[in-house]
Parts: C-alpha cells; structure tokens; sequence
C-alpha cells in the first residue's frame, strides 16, 4: 500500500492550519496522530478547565442579553469562514480522522449547513402564548440561555457535531465550553480559531466560545462543574453511563448521543440496484465509523441469497487505502486498537455460528505497523447472537434473514440501541408499518435510503442505549435553553386559578 509519509502529512496538516491563521500550540500532555500512518505529528499542550469555564460564564453574561438576531450575525461569519477554508478543514479531517477527501469535505458542508439553518433560527427562537382561563390575563412562555454549554465530542464526526451543538448553542444565548476527542485536536485548533476570528469581526465577547483540549480527567471536569449548564456528550454507550449519572447529580441537563446498531430491513419487493448503494455506503463508508453506519441487514429469506452475493462482490472491489488517494472508498480506522477490537469481534461471531462471507482481514504493511487497515467484512449470521447486539465500531455488516414482516420488525427492535434505522420496499404498507408506532424504536427511521447520511435540518439521536439526546435541526434547539411561563394580569382584580377564592 503506498501511504504518504508522516513527515508529508505533517507539513501538510501545519499548512492547513496556517492558511486558516492557526499555529500548533506545541507543548505536553496531548499527542496529535494520523491514523493514516499511526504515528504522532505532534506534541501539543493541554488546557486548564478551571480558568476557561469560568471564561465562559464571564462571557455568558453579556451574551445572553444580546439580541438573538445579533447572535446570528456571529455564527454568519463563522458560516462564512467555513466557506472560505473548506478545502483546509476537510484536508484536517483526512489527516486526522482518515476519512476520504468527498466524505471530509461533506463534514465541513454539513458544518455550513448548520451555520446557515442557526441564523435563521436566532430570528425563530418562538414562545407559546397559551389562553388563560382568567379574564384580563397573559399566559405566555418565553425561552432563555442556559448558561455555559460543555461539547464533548468524538473522533468520528470532530468537527461537524461541534458544529451542531456551538451554532445552535450561540444562536440561543449560550457560550461554550469545547473538548474535542485526543484524537482530533488540530481540526478542533482550526475551527476554535475561525469562530473566535468570528467573534473579533462581529464583535462578540471573546470568550464564547473556549477550546478545552485535553484527556479524560479535563472532560470529567467539565462533566462535574456546577457551572456547566448543559454537557453535550456524543461517544460510547459506556461513556454516557458515566455522564449522564455524573451530571444528572448535580441537576445539571446532558444531552447524549451515545452508540448506535443500525440496521436496514430488506423487503422481496426492493428495488436492489438501489438498496445495494445504499448498503455499501452506510455499512462501509467511513470505514464502518459513523455512530449511523449500518451493522445489521435483515433481509427477506427469498433475496437474501441474490443480496449477500452482489454484497459481497461489490466488498471485493472497495479500494481500501489512502484516504488522500483518488478512488480510494475506505481510509483506515482510527487505530490498531480499533482493527484489534474488529478482529476479536469476528472471532466471536464465527464462535456464534457466523460464517464470514467477505473482508475481515487488515492491511498493515511493515511500513505502517501502526496503521490499521481493514478489510470491511460482511458476516452471516443464524441469528441475532450477542455480538450482533453490541456494537463494534468498524466495518462489519451482520445479515440476517427473515420470513414474515413482523419478524423483521421484531429482529430489528431486538437490540438495546435506538439511532438509526431503515426499510428497502416498494410495498408501502409496509414502508408505513416500519414508520408506524409498533415499527421501527429508533430516533432515525427511513424508506429507501441507508442509515447514515442524515440532513441537518432534522432533529438527531436515538432511543434507548443511545441515550435520547436531539441535536441539529428542527426544535433541537430547546435543550440549548430554558423554559419560563409567564402569567400577566393586566386587569384591576385579582382573579385566582381553578376558581379559588382567598381573601
Ligand atoms: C456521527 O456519526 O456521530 O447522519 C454523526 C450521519 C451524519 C452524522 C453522523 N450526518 O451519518
């Protein structure tokens, strides 16, 4: 496999971040790495999460009183400088992430997107106003900033879930507190720099927004700090077990996207041509990383054997390597530790009576002993045996087969995580059923189209083990603030609810 050099890559991610007006914050205490080769770029210095949180607060109180509109204007110059340095973000991401150069350049788009949908929403930050059974009485409720948001986000999406919850966050009057994933810290360096060059032109407080690089124990900071209104936490299901405890006793809110175990339901009456590009894409794409990567087919038993074979050729004909590489489909993941835990989660499934039917095997040349280069693998399996209910994050399809509809559904419930989901058919009774409230439990649920690839205008996240959490677009926005109703009594007497009287 013929991979750029570190030194290459090195000198590329340094002149990305200049030409975006960044420099590496050399220093101790974090390593940043490019899975493209595995080996480290930098060394860079950790922040101190004591003095930025309360940089935030500080920067909260002038914030929140600005008007709403006036905060939009803010997150429109971060829109733009986005526009402007796409092509740098999305070489970060490469160098960081290993995502291929179309699938990083659709992270920094979806970026835009959210800038875009976050300025129209500072001038739709709506209340009710509700009838008050009392004469000459208001009834209205108004939404308000929370305070101090803590972003916690994870390798796989490093800058556009930031992006989700910072526009949406500045929009409604928060500020915010970022720690990216130790994997990812340049990406993070550079979008931290365009939002505080943001906020230096539209002459927003400086410290709106603060980048808190750092491990886990400054990410426990944020976690337990009083002063942390909201903690917005996207990782492992593990990881949420933590958080969502943790924060909950101090009362403070979390918001939390945590694993997901997708799948698609194959009907007979699917148009395949169609249903194999969106399989290929959602369970393969991003090498098996997007918390909405397919990892479970269900398939009708009359197709399921047509489906696994042109699956199967078109896994033997994925160009798996460089994600700077032109044609390349699959970058590596994230690290040799993850291609580990891929290769003990196919042991496990053929222990379960799985029959690997393509992939599975990693590309680690002696030139990158680091690196972890993997075959995505598409496994049958008997059944829906425990390792198909955990989720393992890299490219491993399970296909499953099913005789009756309900048995499909029932199958596809049949997991503790609720992100994403999706049907195949042309038989829209059951495309409705799947839709239905006795269908699919999963906070994503489509007909026709893969698992990943979700648009930002609607809301985000899942059901059960994925922790409940929406962020993004439609009424996301309502976790970022709180609620007050307001009773106004612009008559001359004083009238008391449910008929009491007093006095
Ligand atoms: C994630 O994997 O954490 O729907 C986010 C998608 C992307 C976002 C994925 N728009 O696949």
């Amino acid at each position: 496999m013929n991979l750029p050099s570190t030194e290459t890559l090195r000198q590329r991610a340094r002149a990305a971040l200049a030409t975006v007006g960044a420099t590496v914050p050399e220093g101790t205490g974090l390593t940043a790495r490019t899975p493209i080769t595995g080996e480290s770029l930098f060394e860079l210095g950790t922040g101190d999460a004591e003095a930025t949180i309360a940089a935030a607060e500080g920067a909260f109180r002038t914030w929140r009183s600005t008007p709403a509109p006036a905060r939009g204007e803010l997150v429109r110059r971060l829109g733009d400088l986005l526009r402007e340095h796409k092509s740098q973000l999305a070489e970060l991401i490469t160098i960081e992430a290993g995502k291929i150069e179309s699938e990083a350049l659709g992270e920094v788009q979806e970026m835009i997107d959210i800038c875009d949908f976050a300025v129209g929403l500072s001038r739709q930050l709506y209340g009710r106003t509700i009838a008050s059974e009392r004469p000459g009485h208001r009834l209205a409720e108004t939404w308000h900033p929370l305070g101090v948001v803590g972003v916690i986000s994870a390798f796989n999406f490093p800058a556009a879930v930031w992006s989700w919850n910072t526009a949406v966050a500045l929009v409604c009057g928060d500020t915010v507190v970022w720690k990216p994933s130790e994997a990812t810290p340049l990406i993070s360096i550079a979008a931290a720099h365009l939002l505080d060059r943001a906020a230096r032109e539209t002459g927003a407080p400086r410290e709106v927004h603060r980048l808190l690089l750092g491990d886990r124990a400054i990410g426990e900071q944020l976690v337990d700090d009083p002063r942390v209104a909201l903690v917005s936490a996207t990782g492992s299901t593990r990881m949420g077990r933590e958080v969502g405890p943790r924060v909950a006793a101090r009362f403070g809110r979390s918001l939390l996207e945590l694993g997901g175990n997708n799948a698609s339901i194959v009907a007979p009456s699917a148009d395949l041509d169609l249903a194999l590009q969106g399989i290929v894409f959602a369970a393969a794409g991003t090498a098996g990383q997007r918390c909405t990567t397919l990892r479970r087919l269900i398939v009708h038993r009359d197709i399921a054997e047509e489906l696994t074979e042109r699956l199967v050729a078109a896994y033997r004909k994925l160009p798996i390597g460089d994600p700077f590489a032109e044609g390349t489909l699959v970058g590596p993941l994230i690290s040799a530790t993850a291609a580990e835990t891929m290769r003990d989660a196919l042991r496990q499934a053929e222990a379960e009576g799985g029959e690997i039917l393509a992939g599975g095997g990693s590309r680690l040349t002696e030139q990158t002993p680091d690196a972890a280069y993997v075959e995505p693998a598409v496994v049958r399996m008997p059944a829906q045996t425990q390792v198909v209910r955990e989720e393992t994050f890299a490219p491993i399809l399970y296909v499953l087969t099913y005789d009756s509809f309900d048995e499909a559904i029932a199958l596809h419930n049949a997991v503790p995580q609720g992100l994403s989901s999706s049907v195949f058919t042309r038989d829209q009774g059951e495309a409705e059923r799947f839709l239905a409230a006795e269908g699919s439990d999963c906070g994503i649920a489509n007909v026709n189209i893969g698992t990943s690839g979700a648009e930002i205008g609607g809301a985000f996240g899942g059901e059960k083990e994925t922790g409940g959490g929406r962020e993004s677009g439609s009424d996301a926005w309502r976790a970022y603030m709180r609620r007050a109703t307001n009773t106004v009594n612009y008559s001359t007497q004083l009238t008391l609810a449910q008929n009491v009287s007093f006095l």
